[in-house]
């Protein structure tokens, strides 16, 4: 089997994240050798052409991951919602989080957090009974890695489903958080023209106007039960690769 590469990217404005610099975008996928130029281009130019400013840094880190160490996964089901508004949007995101066993105060806290958010480039782990911020990460967050979907599935997926890169790779993003044992997952956008957002448990469910447009708030919650390893949670997060395929 071939090795394959994960390759991420971050980006930042106002010089790195390091010494405070605002976060712009990332990405992350899992290549084969011949894939690491074409995504190293696409991660340059989405740091480079980004709706919340122009990147003066990128980091691109590129590892070798071990073929016998990769999980295969069927991606999440996918339902929509509609709705017109932001206050209902917010409400069908709290139900959605209480049917997939989080607590409303911690739905609540979770898109008060989002809501506040522009400075995040990971996500936030929350106790989904409290509501409590358990992880110690600040404003790095915890940011999922070592993750994509098969080429070829990806492509049969697309044509039924439809959707875009955005949308390909939050499905891979909520179905690794899924598969690590999370209770739920609530997502919107950073990006201050993208106002769809979604939650994520058992299911990936599409969420129209989570936000205005132009708002340039936005982030991501992982609700967990305690007790809970946190630090084999996080590691099974940022380092286990994981690629989406079905048997198509
Ligand atoms: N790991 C953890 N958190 C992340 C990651 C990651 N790999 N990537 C992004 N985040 C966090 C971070 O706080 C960002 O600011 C925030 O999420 C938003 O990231 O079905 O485009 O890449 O139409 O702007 C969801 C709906 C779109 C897609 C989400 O997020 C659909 C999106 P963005
Ligand atoms: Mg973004």
């Amino acid at each position: 089997m071939e090795a394959l590469y994960s390759i991420r990217m971050r980006a930042a404005k106002g010089g790195s994240h390091e010494i405070g610099g605002r976060h712009i975008s990332g990405g992350e996928r899992l290549v084969t050798e011949e894939g690491l130029q074409q995504y190293a281009q696409q991660l340059i130019d989405r740091a480079l052409h980004h709706s919340r400013g122009e990147a003066d840094f990128i980091n691109i880190t590129i590892d070798r991951v071990p073929p016998n160490t990769i999980h295969y996964i069927y991606p999440l089901s996918v339902e929509s919602l509609t709705c017109e508004t932001v206050m209902d949007a917010r409400q069908y995101a709290v139900n959605w989080l209480m049917k997939e066993g989080v607590s409303e105060l911690a739905a609540r806290k979770g898109i008060n957090f989002i809501t506040h958010d522009t400075t995040t480039r990971g996500a936030i782990i929350m106790d989904a009974s409290s509501g409590e911020r358990l992880d110690d990460k600040g404003i790095r967050g915890v940011r999922v890695s070592h993750l994509d979907w098969e080429e070829d599935y990806w492509n049969k997926w697309q044509r039924r489903e439809g959707g875009s890169s955005r949308v390909r790779e939050s499905i891979a993003l909520a179905t690794k958080v899924h598969l690590a044992g999370s209770v739920a997952e609530l997502c919107w956008s950073d990006d201050p023209e993208y106002i769809t957002g979604y939650v994520a448990g058992n299911t990936y469910c599409r969420i129209p106007h989570l936000k205005l447009r132009g708002d340039e708030s936005g982030g991501r919650v992982f609700y967990v039960r305690q007790p809970i390893d946190l630090e084999q949670y996080i590691h099974f997060l940022e380092q286990v690769p994981v690629m989406i395929r079905g048997d198509e």
